[in-house]
């Protein structure tokens, strides 16, 4: 088993641990490949009321998924041409986890203790309950390094309210826990003093109850607060007014239009768009429009599978991993530079069916 997530159950309360705290818990494909079978034998143990998941230290959850290495793989096994074996495998079995925990019939409860990004996002959100705390740093950035926001990105984002899903999928922008809140992305916030005292009554109540959900939310409202004002509220209007452009033209045109009009958000917003991927702004921009009108999230991920491998068959996840993880230069050279070389036949071929590797549960 892997030293790198812990897994303990007692009294109808399973947990998760991830214990790679010295990367930030990043979830590598052993982390994956322990911990799904996990979650797919508790939901068919009737002594197991709950799950709880949780990141080690007081740093992060989750900073996303071991993207370093996919990129190793890649270097290593064809010279940085081409899909390695780990670049086929790690989004397909992530994806799979994803969605299990989606179809979990019981309460998965995530506590979001820090950094928590992408791979982290997937590991959280699709679950029935997410605790915040005043150390949540939440983020969608691929569009940073050349991918898109996936494991299911394109399911939850464009379910939030307003515009506010594009916003964060492609401007990578954090949220606090007030934000998280806010956004429904969070169901409760606790104080992290609290966690320990949280986790002590969890497990005590669901071991007196034979209802392990409203034991849960009974705990969670006791131990919850208000967190606090949410920074991101006076911005709300104009992210939905510019998000709702119908094209990554037209959002930057809108905020290049209310930065002329003195909005200092609106331009350093604009200012972040324009170093970010064009490739990723533009696929995920198609993303996240093509989720909204999925019924299922199978089929979200589905889509979503087939972009991650087109990604791991271009250039720019390449050359985003380098410039922002390994070189740390933080000057990715994205071709195409600009938006407009980005053609929309280009954007259609990263939704194209790859025969012969198509997603499946
Ligand atoms: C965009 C990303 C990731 C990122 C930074 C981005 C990502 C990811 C990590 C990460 C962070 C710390 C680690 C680590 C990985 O950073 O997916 O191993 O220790 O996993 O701008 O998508």
């Amino acid at each position: 088993m892997s030293d790198e997530i812990r897994f303990a159950a007692e009294g109808g309360l399973a947990t998760i641990e991830l214990t790679r705290s010295k990367a930030l818990n990043a979830l590598t494909l052993d982390m994956i490949r322990a911990m799904h079978p996990k979650v797919e034998a508790w939901d068919d143990d009737d002594s197991i009321k709950a799950v709880v998941i949780k990141g080690e230290g007081e740093r992060a959850f989750c900073a996303g998924g071991d993207v370093r290495a996919v990129y190793r793989s890649i270097v290593d096994d064809l010279g940085g041409k081409g899909p390695s074996e780990l670049s086929r495998t790690f989004f397909l079995e992530e994806y799979r986890l994803n969605h299990a925990i989606h179809a979990f019939s019981k309460p998965y409860v995530a506590i979001l203790d820090g950094v928590t990004m992408g791979g982290g996002v997937g590991l959280s959100v699709h679950g029935s309950h997410r605790i915040v705390t005043e150390r949540l740093m939440f983020a969608m950035p691929e569009t940073t390094i050349g991918l898109f926001p996936d494991v299911g990105g394109g399911w939850f984002l464009p379910r939030l309210p307003g515009a506010m899903g594009l916003y964060l999928a492609l401007t990578g922008a954090r949220l606090d826990a007030a934000g998280a809140v806010a956004l429904g992305i969070a169901t409760h916030y606790v104080p992290s003093a609290r966690l320990e005292g949280l986790e002590a009554a969890l497990a005590t109540t669901i071991n007196e109850s034979d209802d392990g959900r409203s034991a849960i939310n009974d705990v969670l409202g006791r131990f919850s607060e208000a967190p606090g004002i949410d920074p991101m509220a006076e911005h709300r209007s104009m992210i939905d007014r510019c998000f709702s452009a119908t094209s990554v033209e037209g959002i930057l045109e809108s905020l290049d239009r209310e930065a002329a009009g003195g909005s200092e958000f609106a331009a350093e917003t604009a200012a972040t768009l324009r170093h970010k991927c064009p490739t990723s702004l533009k696929i995920s921009f198609e993303q996240l429009r093509r989720g909204r009108d999925m019924s299922k999230l199978v089929d979200v991920l589905t889509m979503e599978y087939r972009m991650s491998q087109h990604c791991m068959a271009g250039t720019e996840f390449f050359e985003g991993v380098r410039a922002i993880l390994i070189d740390k230069d933080h000057a990715p050279k994205w071709q195409p530079e600009s938006l407009a070389g980005v053609s929309d036949s280009l954007v259609d071929q990263f939704f194209a069916v790859i025969p012969d590797r198509e997603f499946s549960l």
